[in-house]
């Protein structure tokens, strides 16, 4: 077993599985060590059958592919073909979203619009009429534009790209002709430009992954967000709790995990209509709480309790105490049926695409939604029968957490201090320099480097030095777990000028406390609900997003999803901090282009940086130079 000085909660659970002979990530990731050399500088081919081959970044080897593809080629096409499998994913999950209200509208699944203010928005921003039409003829045109976002075949620009994309930066896309038409397309597009003998110009390669970035923005994230909130509600601020301790013994525990809340919603809805037979099964009740992103969603939603992030999720079985864990898609390990058969949990797959050796399948469509997740909350009842009286481990850790910091949630808070200007404080406040600039944090718990703190640390650094920070994804139960999302992390972290700022948005809120330093906007599509916070400001300074005093990181990177939105983030022409290194820097080209070029062109730059001191120094050093430039 290997040692890791990780945060407690994980390290009792680690040590459990230790005592049962069982393998959790870290161990699994030392077998794998040293990882190869040629597959983290990506200078591994295996698109054709002619190879694998692999280029020595020490020139002492071989410096072509047999088909002649050299280091530049190979590496930016299988950067290309990562983003695309982040995108497949995003597109993936709005496509079925899209689907679902569709049925739903046909009066064939249990689902409704319950955000008419955001039907309204949406409907006006895609220019579709509204005055006197009914709410369900509105959502159908809303749905068929999106559907045009994946079927259209005239180049024309995609709907919700108009909608929702900052108007200097749509400009300049035009210009650079990145303007994508059709979702599927593009990724059709994108897996043919690097099958063997296509395109072999890393310039040629790298635009097509800023393309392959837009479509994830706009017909992934953007378009899942506009519809969860249509369909489910807009986020509003609301106190939570949050890591493993929020399990209860007494209780049938269901741990939703995945991201799609088409899924989850049920789930929660059926767990309370079925209290009364978890009950009557001898539990206190339902605890239904959540996982990675789709844990996100129900955490800002329904205050349901956010368990656990991506590399804690097997942990959390291990305490023996989760009697379901009940996944959709993306990000679930094929570990937690293994080490739930040790404990007798039901994990529970739900897509035809996710399916697991050792877990239980119950399909879940739209249409018999209600059956599905009564059956499935059915199941952890069974199983909570089982488990009663059996010894569990549940870790004591458990922090409170603010939740809920969607746009619309911070600019009522903000109406409340100027009705009629609600931005204008927050550019006071950045121009007098008592908010220095902000930080937003995406992604995941990397075991690579998770013993760093990384997440933590970096954010730590740049709160002292008063620079707010907004967080989504898996980053955001880290900071929960860390207690950085209450009044009390702004007492504590936070520099002088942001704390005065955040008191004073405290108390415009009611919280008769300062706001939390660093907010949570949500699950990694909610990344549009930051890109929508970064338009707002950019379009009311009339600058581009480039010239605000802000950054991104993704200081834990472990998915294909994060570098489709990391290339989203620099076609918008953010900088975009990774860590560990993106598989790129066995390419002079990628390297140059990405870390400097790209500067010049969409503003954007990657800072590769794995010291969590040094990263937080270099986005403070970003903000300095954009708050001289601004003349700030
Ligand atoms: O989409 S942060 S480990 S759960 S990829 Fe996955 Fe990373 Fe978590 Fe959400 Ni996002
Ligand atoms: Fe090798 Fe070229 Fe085939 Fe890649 S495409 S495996 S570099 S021969």
């Amino acid at each position: 077993m290997m040692e890791k000085n990780l945060d407690r909660a994980t390290q009792s659970l680690i040590e459990r599985a230790k005592a049962g002979r069982i393998e959790v990530s870290i161990d699994r990731l030392q077998r794998q060590s040293p990882q190869c050399g040629f597959g983290q500088l990506g200078t591994c081919c295996r698109i054709c059958y002619m190879g694998p081959c692999r280029i020595d970044p020490f020139g002492e080897g071989a410096t072509q592919g047999v088909c002649g593809a050299g280091a530049d080629t190979i590496v930016t096409r299988n950067l290309l073909r990562e983003a695309v499998g982040g995108a497949a994913s995003h597109v993936g999950h709005a496509r079925h979203v899209i689907l679902t209200l569709k049925k739903a509208l046909e009066g064939k699944a249990p689902y409704k619009i319950t955000d008419k203010d955001k039907l309204m928005e949406v409907a006006s921003g895609l220019g579709i009429k509204t005055d006197g039409r009914p709410e369900k003829d509105i959502l159908n045109e809303i749905l068929d534009k999106a559907l045009e976002d994946i079927t259209r075949q005239d180049g024309s620009s995609m709907n919700w790209l108009r909608f929702r994309a900052p108007r200097k930066e749509y400009e300049q896309w035009e210009r650079l002709g990145l303007l994508v038409s059709n979702a599927h397309n593009e990724i059709e597009e994108a897996m043919h430009r690097t099958s063997m003998g296509n395109d072999a110009d890393p310039v040629n390669l790298l635009l097509a992954t800023l393309r392959i970035g837009i479509t994830d923005g706009y017909a992934g994230l953007h378009m899942a967000t506009d519809l969860h909130d249509i369909m489910f509600g807009t986020p509003q601020v609301r106190a939570i709790e949050a890591n493993m301790g929020v399990l209860d013994k007494d209780s049938v525990n269901i741990a939703m995990h995945g991201h799609n809340p088409v899924l989850s919603e049920k789930i929660l809805e059926w767990a309370g209509r079925l209290t009364k037979d978890a009950q009557g099964a001898g539990a206190r009740g339902i605890n239904v709480v959540g996982v990675c992103c789709t844990g996100n969603e129900l955490t800002m939603r329904h205050n349901v309790p956010m368990a656990a992030h991506n590399l804690q999720a097997e942990l959390l079985i291990h305490t023996g105490a989760v009697d379901a864990m009940v996944v959709d898609m993306q990000c679930i390990w094929p570990s937690i049926a293994k080490v739930a058969e040790c404990y007798g949990t039901k994990v529970v797959t739900t897509e035809s695409f996710v399916k697991i050796p050792g877990a239980t399948h119950i399909q879940f469509e739209p249409e018999t939604a209600d059956e599905e997740a009564k059956r499935i909350v059915g199941l952890a009842i069974e199983a909570f029968k089982n488990r009663r009286g059996k010894e569990v481990f549940i870790p004591s850790e458990k922090s409170k957490a603010f939740v809920g910091f969607s746009v619309e949630a911070i600019l009522s808070v903000l109406k409340k201090l100027n009705p009629s200007d609600p931005l204008k404080p927050v550019i006071d406040n950045i121009v007098n320099g008592n908010i220095y600039g902000a930080a937003g944090f995406a992604g995941c718990p990397n075991p690579k480097i998770r013993d760093t703190f990384m997440t933590e640390k970096m954010m730590k650094t740049l709160l002292k030095n008063n620079v707010l920070i907004v967080t989504t994804g898996c980053t955001a139960h880290i900071a929960a777990q860390a207690g950085l999302m209450t009044p009390e992390a702004t007492e504590r972290y936070a520099g002088d000028g942001l704390k005065a700022v955040l008191k004073v948005l405290g108390d415009a809120a009611g919280l008769g406390a300062p706001l939390p330093p660093v907010w949570h906007m949500g699950s990694c599509v909610d990344n549009s609900r930051i890109a929508n916070l970064l338009r707002a400001l950019a379009e009311k300074l009339n600058v581009r997003i480039s010239q605000l005093p802000v950054a991104g990181s993704a200081p834990e990177l472990i998915t294909e999803k994060a570098v489709a939105i990391g290339s989203w983030l620099l076609s918008l022409g953010l900088l975009v901090h990774i860590a560990p290194p993106p598989r790129v820097l066995g390419s002079p080209v990628a390297t140059k282009v990405l870390t400097e070029d790209l500067e010049g062109i969409t503003g954007g730059k990657a800072f590769v940086e794995s010291d969590p001191e040094k990263a937080a120094l270099g986005i403070i050093a970003h903000i300095e130079k954009k708050r001289k430039a601004l003349g700030i």
